[in-house]
């Protein structure tokens, strides 16, 4: 079993209930278990032109799945929330994105793991680091020390 993070962000159509039934999905992954999801935290969007505040959070999971494996089951739950992908970091009903899979570090070209903008996210860093303050990444870096280094964009806690 390996422990993975996900980040979960939505700005369209009732995004806190997408959230909702994103987990109930990945809860229901085969040889996948859902342990924890953060807070929900509101926040400022990051992207081109004007779109809705996003509703942000990170779950764990434990699961015998591979990596990819895994990201073609969240790219299921994403398709069958209505996600169409059109613009890049443009509004989206649900996002899922891979934080972290055990220590494993994995540059192919559909997975990159750590994800290679979490560090520069306060709305991924925030949550991760309510799960597990003492985290490090396979990197060495602790997460007490990318969210120090990391823009304050608005993110409120709900
Ligand atoms: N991919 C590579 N690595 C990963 C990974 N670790 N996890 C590939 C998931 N997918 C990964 O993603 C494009 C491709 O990335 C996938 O096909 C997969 O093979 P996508 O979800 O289709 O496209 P995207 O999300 O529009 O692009 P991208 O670059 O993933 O965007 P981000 O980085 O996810 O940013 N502002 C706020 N406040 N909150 C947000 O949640 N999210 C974004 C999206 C922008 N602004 C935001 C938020
Ligand atoms: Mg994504």
């Amino acid at each position: 079993m390996q422990r993975v993070f996900i980040g979960l962000g939505s700005n369209l159509a009732e995004p806190q209930e997408q959230l909702r039934s994103a987990l109930a999905a990945m809860a229901d992954l085969p040889h996948t278990g859902l342990l924890r999801c953060s807070s929900f935290y509101r926040s400022a969007p990051v992207g081109p032109g004007e779109q809705p505040d996003y509703i942000n959070a990170v779950a764990e999971l434990e699961t015998d799945l591979a990596p990819l494996e895994l990201l073609d089951h969240l790219q299921s739950i994403e398709a069958a929330h209505g996600r169409e992908r059109s613009v890049r970091w443009g509004a989206r009903t649900l996002d899922l994105d891979i934080l972290l899979f055990g220590r494993e570090q994995l540059d192919e070209p559909r997975l990159q793991v750590p994800h290679p903008r979490m560090a520069e996210r306060n709305f991924v860093l925030q949550p991760l680091a309510e799960l597990e303050p003492q985290l490090q990444l396979p990197s060495g870096e602790s997460i007490q020390a990318l969210l120090q280094q990391c823009p304050h964009n608005r993110l409120d806690k709900i």
